[in-house]
This record gives C-alpha cells, sequence and structure tokens, in this order.
C-alpha cells in the first residue's frame, strides 16, 4: 500500500513503540495460530470462495519470501526483487495452462539521483543565509524530497506560506509564480499536497516539519509521486519556521537542484483475462507487485498478488468443470507495477486505456475494478473500502456501483457472522485512477498502519474467538512498510477468510445477470 501520510510524523513514535513491543507477542503467538474457523462460522455457498485454500495463498507467499531473500531482501521496483516476482507471476500464470491470456504490459519510470548537494538561500532583509543540506538529519537544515525536478533560479524568489497545511485546492489561491512554503501535518499526503501545489503553478515546494514533538524537528525523508514535475525540498522546523516569519515581510530565496540524468528504467504490468466473457464488459481484479525498498512487503502487498493468483487459477479451473456458471462478463486480473511510488501501475493502464481503440481494452469496456492490497494483517480487521467516503471529486457515475460493492461486502461478513469495519476509500491505491476516471471500484483489506480500537478488539473477540481478536492499542501491520514484513508477517485465519470474502464478490458480481444496470442504473459513462 501507498501511504506517506503527514501525520505520520506525529504519530509514528507512538506506532513504532507500540510496533516493537507488540511485535515479538504477535508472532509467537502466530506460531500456534492455524486458520482454522470457528464453529459460528456459517457456510460459505459460493463455488470460488470454498476453492480458497490457506496452503495455496502461503505457497506463493513462500516464492516471494525466497525472491526477496535472494535480492537484498526487498522486491521494489528497479530491483532483481521486483523482475522476479514479476516473471514468478507471468510464468505461473502461463505454465498452469489455465486457459488466462496472459500479457505483459511495460512502461518507463524516470530514474533518480542527485549530482550534488542542493543549495537554498535565502535573502532577508538584505542579508543572505546558505542552509546547511546534509542526510544526516538531526544536524540538516533541509534535505531533497525525492522526484523533485532539477531546477536553478536566476534570481530570488519571494516565498509564500500556504495557510491549513495545504491539503485542500482553497489554501493554493493566488500562489502562482512564487515559492510555496507548506507545513508537515494534516489528512492528505506528500504526494496530494505536491498534485496541488503543481495545479496552482508555483515555482517550487518546500515542505517544513511542523516541530509538535521532539521528533518533528528534523527535515523529512519522502517522495511525491514519480511524475511530479516541481522542484521540492523538505526543510527542519527551526529552518522552515524562521523564513515563514520572514516570509510575512518579503522574505526571498534561490535553489539549485542538480539531478543526474539516469534515464528510464522499464517495468512491466501484468494482466491476465478470462478468454470466455463480453470483453465489453470486463471486471477488473488488481493487486500490485512491487514492496517498498524497506522489506520484502509479504503481507504488503505479497498477499495480494498470492490473493490474486489463486482467484485467477482457480476462476480458471474451475471453469474447466461443467457444472460452474461461467460469467457473461470478462474477468482482467492485473498485478500492477510500481505502487509504491504513486500508483505508478494503475495509473498507466488507465490512462493507455483512456485513448486505447482496441475492444476490451478500452476504459469503456471496464464495468468495475475490484483491487486487493494488504490482506494478511497480523493484528487484522476485514476492511470493507467505503464508498461514502469516496475521495472528493470521485465522478458520480463511479459511486452508486461502488456503494453496491461496499453492500455486498458488508453482507457477505454477517451472512459469515464474521466482524467486519469500514475503511476510508481515499484513492490511496490502485482502484484510485479507475475510479478517478468513473469506474465503480471497490474491495476488501485488512488493514495497514491504523490502531485497533479496544472497541475493536470486544467486537472480533466475539466473533471470532480470542486467538483471532489481536491486541488493542496496536498498529494492525506492525511490520508495516518494515524489514519484519516475512512470512511470519501473515495472520492465516484472517487471510484465508479476506481472500474467501474477495472470492465471493467476484463470483457474485461474475454471476450477475445484469452487472452493468445494477453498477450504472442511470447508465455507463
Ligand atoms: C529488470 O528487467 C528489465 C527488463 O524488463 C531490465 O531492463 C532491467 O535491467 C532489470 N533490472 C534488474 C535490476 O535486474
Ligand atoms: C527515490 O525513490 C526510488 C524509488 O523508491 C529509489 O529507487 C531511489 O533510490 C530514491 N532516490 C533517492 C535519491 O533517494
Ligand atoms: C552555499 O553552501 C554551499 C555548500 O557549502 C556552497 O557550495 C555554495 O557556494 C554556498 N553558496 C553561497 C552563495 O554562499
Ligand atoms: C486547479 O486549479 C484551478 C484554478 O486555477 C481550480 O479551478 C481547480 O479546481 C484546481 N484543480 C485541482 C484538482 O485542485
Ligand atoms: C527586517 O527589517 C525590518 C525593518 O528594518 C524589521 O522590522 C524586520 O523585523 C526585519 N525582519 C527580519 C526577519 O529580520
Ligand atoms: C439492465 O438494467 C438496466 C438498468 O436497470 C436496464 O436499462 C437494462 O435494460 C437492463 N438490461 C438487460 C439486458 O436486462
Ligand atoms: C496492496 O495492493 C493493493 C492492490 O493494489 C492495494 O489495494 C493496497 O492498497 C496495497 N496496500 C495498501 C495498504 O495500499
Amino acid at each position: 500500500m501507498l501511504i506517506a501520510i503527514c501525520v505520520i510524523g506525529i504519530f509514528g513514535v507512538i506506532t513504532i513503540a507500540l510496533a516493537a513491543a507488540t511485535l515479538g507477542t504477535l508472532n509467537r503467538r502466530f506460531d500456534t495460530i492455524t486458520a482454522t474457523t470457528t464453529t459460528s462460522k456459517a457456510k460459505l455457498n459460493s463455488p470460488l470462495a470454498e476453492t480458497i485454500r490457506i496452503d495455496d495463498l502461503m505457497n506463493h507467499l513462500r516464492q516471494l519470501q525466497r525472491i526477496a531473500d535472494e535480492s537484498n531482501g526487498n522486491r521494489a521496483i528497479n530491483t532483481r526483487g521486483f523482475n522476479e516476482t514479476v516473471n514468478y507471476i507471468y510464468n505461473y500464470l502461463q505454465n498452469q495452462v489455465t486457459g488466462l491470456k496472459v500479457k505483459r504490459e511495460t512502461f518507463q519510470i524516470r530514474n533518480f539521483a542527485l549530482a550534488k548537494d542542493p543549495i537554498l538561500l535565502s535573502l532577508i532583509n538584505g542579508t543572505v543565509k546558505n542552509f546547511t543540506y546534509s542526510l544526516n538529519l538531526a544536524r540538516s537544515e533541509f534535505t531533497y524530497v525525492n522526484y523533485s525536478t532539477a531546477i536553478n533560479f536566476p534570481d530570488y524568489v519571494r516565498v509564500v506560506n500556504i495557510p491549513n497545511l495545504g491539503c485542500t485546492a482553497d489554501d493554493w489561491k493566488n500562489v502562482a509564480g512564487l515559492v510555496a512554503l507548506v507545513k508537515a501535518g494534516g489528512t492528505c499526503t506528500y504526494a496530494e499536497k505536491g498534485i496541488l501545489a503543481a495545479n496552482s503553478s508555483i515555482r517550487a515546494l518546500l515542505f517544513y516539519n511542523h516541530g509538535e514533538t521532539s521528533n518533528s524537528l528534523a527535515p523529512i525523508i519522502t517522495r511525491l509521486r514519480y511524475n511530479n514535475q516541481l522542484p521540492a525540498l523538505f526543510l527542519s522546523y527551526a529552518a522552515g519556521q524562521a523564513l515563514a516569519d520572514a516570509a510575512l515581510v518579503g522574505a526571498t530565496v534561490k535553489l539549485q537542484i542538480e539531478l543526474q540524468n539516469l534515464g528510464t528504467y522499464p517495468v512491466d504490468n501484468i494482466c491476465a483475462d478470462t478468454v470466455d466473457g463480453d470483453p465489453t464488459q470486463t471486471i477488473v481484479v488488481g493487486s500490485h507487485t512491487d514492496s517498498v525498498p524497506a522489506g520484502p512487503g509479504i503481507n504488503d502487498n505479497g498477499s495480494g498478488t498470492a490473493a490474486n493468483l489463486v482467484l485467477a487459477t482457480n476462476l480458471a479451473r474451475l471453469y474447466q468443470t461443467a457444472t460452474y456458471n461461467k460469467y457473461k462478463y470478462r474477468v482482467r486480473f492485473c498485478w500492477w507495477a510500481a505502487e509504491e511510488i504513486g500508483l505508478a501501475g494503475s495509473s498507466h493502464h488507465v490512462r493507455t486505456a483512456q485513448s486505447a481503440t482496441v475492444v476490451g481494452d478500452r476504459l469503456r469496456d471496464y464495468l468495475l475494478n475490484l483491487n486487493f492490497d494488504m490482506a494478511g494483517s497480523p493484528n487484522f480487521i476485514f476492511g470493507i473500502y467505503d464508498a461514502k467516503t469516496a475521495i472528493n471529486g470521485t465522478p458520480s457515475s463511479a459511486l452508486p456501483g461502488s456503494t453496491k460493492i461496499t453492500e455486498l461486502y458488508r453482507d457477505w461478513f454477517i451472512k459469515q457472522n464474521l466482524p467486519w469495519d469500514f475503511r476510508d476509500f481515499n484513492g490511496r491505491s490502485d482502484y484510485g485512477p479507475f475510479l478517478a476516471a468513473g469506474i465503480a471500484a471497490g474491495g476488501v483489506a485488512t488493514g495497514s498502519d491504523a490502531i485497533k480500537t479496544a472497541a475493536q478488539r470486544e467486537k472480533y473477540q466475539k466473533s471470532v474467538g480470542e486467538n483471532n481478536a489481536g491486541f488493542a492499542g496496536a498498529i494492525l501491520d506492525p511490520c508495516y512498510h518494515l524489514a519484519c514484513d516475512t512470512l511470519t508477517n501473515i495472520h492465516l485465519f484472517g487471510y484465508e477468510n479476506l481472500v474467501q470474502a474477495a472470492a465471493y464478490g467476484l463470483e457474485y458480481l461474475g454471476q450477475h445477470a445484469n452487472l452493468s444496470g445494477y453498477l450504472y442504473p442511470t447508465g455507463r459513462p
């Protein structure tokens, strides 16, 4: 999952402390946990869900773990671990004689490296200050932001303070041509601030830490989206606050950021289509293939990758039986590359579909997108993307269908006597580009860096028992984006049940008599 929310600065310390405290306990307990279901659980009554077995899922995860072990411990893009992951998926689908049509979709990502240390000068009341650049954050006044563009200002440019932490378009009015200074924090990510900033025609973007705790004084290492077009730096609290005060009386700055030309590197999405079904009514089922550089990414997002592989091959096998009620709609299973740097793979796919002319590849051939990311979190919840919280600006055509998908997952967990929670539909995973293009979307996930509440733990304890209830006050995935996101970072019961839910949803939609009418009651966009 892609996430770099600004508030991590404030809560990060608490979270990491909790993670460290609970992780040992969690892992010890998981040794003894098997994926056995509780007695109260209802029959699945879904042929596809009934094919989902934890052993099949874990077999794929063992392969992904092996790939990470052989590749410096991660599967991030532009590494051998990522390439091997993509090859593994491709070869597995090819070799299974599944009757799926498998395709690679290659695109380019801009490589990024500084040619030399960036320079930031301010001119305040006739006095020039040369800020200290360092990657040693403790003594650094500023650092670069990954995916910043290069810049060399010939003259000093006036600095303007962005009000309200810069999370809404209103915060970015009347700042064109200036250098924007914006504080860390708020409900949006740095990348989202960067998108609003780019739309406001500023010359450069300066973030600064908020200084609310002793851990929020230094500059923060972060990144913008891979396709960002703005120069950007990150200042310490002290440097940023001094500049913010001076901005009120006309401070100006000069920036120099020089990048090495490293060109681009290729990454692949993989999609596998059912041969059966109407290609002009396609169901897209996605998960992402890359990990963050910090770790093997077995829960994030190996668990989604494996879930999607099992869904694809099990559906294809059911199609080969005489009794299964095949779908009227084509299903396209996709493994998106480069989710962790800003949904690059899914964005590329949607952009390509918007201009495609081949029947079945056009955006208008897509009925919906189901997304599965982080499916086995150790301190899991059964989280359902809640269409009511769809990010502002979502086209209205996507809303009725997204709401139907939310409700069908909710009803499934209720029928199964399983607990469930809604989760924000904030566009921060690979369904985001589909939703933004007006396509109905949804999915289920077991959670990342949110904290399980006491009330949630009690609800889960009542319904799935003490062993599966997890810990209140602990992060849902204590190894989120860390090196410990390994095979032991998977809750077997949570994982199996989540993927069964995912399977049920796909089958329900696939076997709907009039999916188009169901998702788009006033017509498709
Ligand atoms: C990954 O594969 C691409 C081709 O798809 C190749 O150009 C690149 O060098 C490979 N990267 C690594 C690190 O192996
Ligand atoms: C920027 O991010 C990319 C992708 O995560 C990574 O490969 C690269 O090393 C980063 N560059 C710098 C200079 O941190
Ligand atoms: C600012 O400091 C950098 C790094 O020490 C140096 O290369 C640069 O020449 C200095 N610029 C000015 C105007 O003092
Ligand atoms: C981009 O800026 C224009 C005004 O220049 C505004 O109308 C529009 O809503 C902004 N778009 C976004 C996505 O913020
Ligand atoms: C700049 O100079 C003005 C007038 O001389 C003074 O009021 C102001 O405080 C100075 N500002 C800074 C940031 O030093
Ligand atoms: C599907 O439902 C829509 C909207 O309710 C309706 O307009 C359309 O005629 C239906 N199509 C079929 C084939 O039943
Ligand atoms: C893992 O990938 C899936 C599918 O792309 C995505 O929905 C999910 O958000 C990713 N994980 C997280 C926590 O984003």
